[in-house]
């Protein structure tokens, strides 16, 4: 495929094609751990993505076959956070608000995992949507190893992915999990060898591209609503409304207001 790069950053790598954008982690020689500037950069690409009108799918990798992430940077960990040259000397946990883009971003975001998707890492490929991983991937949290816990989509996103019993396990123990063993517990999509990954998730992403993006849309809205509470409903009542604007009825409303006449709605159902 003839990606085209775009975009000037420092920690990722913005490319696109026929109606794919891929985001990539680029610190592989740290298995590509995020620092506040990684993140910064994501949610900047990843918003990107969601304004273009082109893209309909988004992939999101870590450079290189050795990790898609390995969570936050320890080596630049601080006492309140992770800190780095653009964060003013405060600690920033700002992946947590990576998460929540990536949840409510209404275009479908495939996680293609090769190697390490570890910790922060980890969470941040249940966070989305589909998960295509390579055989050699391998999965887990760390956080009552190295002092950290996620408490949100981390812990219940999880409990809901695989179970509470196995969520449990996966944080507590810290152990880590072979590819075949994601698959089983419904932790991925699907498992493909190392040098078919982009291939197959192009693929997937060509599937939805194929799809109606209205329909996949109100999908992923009311898939999320239910783990998202309040915050999940307002997305899909959004939703709503924008298919309301669409349609003659809601634009009669519109019509009448700026033609200064009371609208007429009389030939809009009642519906039973
Ligand atoms: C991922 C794992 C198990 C891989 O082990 P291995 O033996 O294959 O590789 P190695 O040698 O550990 O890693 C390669 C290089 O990457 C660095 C390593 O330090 C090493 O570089 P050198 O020291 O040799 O120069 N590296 C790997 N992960 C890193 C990281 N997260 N930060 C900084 N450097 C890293 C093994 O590397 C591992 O266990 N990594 C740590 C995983 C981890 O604990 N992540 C943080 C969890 S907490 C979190 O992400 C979080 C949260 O829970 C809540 C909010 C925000 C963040």
């Amino acid at each position: 495929l003839d990606w085209k790069r775009s975009g000037d950053y420092e920690d990722i790598v913005y490319e696109t094609v026929e109606g794919i954008a891929k985001i990539t982690i680029n610190r592989p020689e740290r298995h590509n751990a995020f620092r506040p500037t990684t993140l910064f950069e994501l949610r900047d690409a990843f918003n990107v993505a969601q304004e273009d009108p082109e893209v309909g799918v988004i992939i999101f990798t870590g450079a290189g076959d050795k990790a898609f992430c390995s969570g936050g940077d320890q080596k630049i960990r601080g006492d309140d956070g992770y800190v780095d040259d653009k964060t003013h000397g405060i600690g920033r946990l700002n992946v947590l608000d990576l998460q929540v883009q990536i949840r409510r971003c209404p275009k479908p975001v495939i996680a293609m995992v090769a190697g390490y998707a570890i910790g922060g890492g980890h969470v941040l490929h249940v966070c989305c949507d589909l998960t295509i991983a390579a055989d050699n991937a391998k999965f887990g949290q760390t956080g009552p190893k190295v002092g950290s816990f996620d408490g949100g989509y981390g812990s219940w996103l999880l409990a809901e992915t695989v179970g509470l019993k196995r969520a449990r396990e996966i944080w507590y123990l810290c152990r880590q999990y072979d590819a075949q063993t994601a698959l089983q517990w419904g932790l991925v999509n699907a498992v493909v060898p190392l040098e078919r990954l982009e291939e197959e998730t192009v693929q997937w992403a060509r599937e939805l591209l194929e799809k109606s993006p209205l329909a996949l849309r109100m999908l992923k809205g009311a898939l999320n609503a239910v783990t998202d509470g309040a915050a999940g409903m307002q997305q899909f009542a959004g939703d709503a409304t924008l298919l309301y604007y669409m349609s003659e009825e809601a634009q009669e409303g519109r019509d009448a207001f700026k033609e200064k006449r009371t609208p007429d709605f009389s030939k809009f159902p009642r519906r039973p």
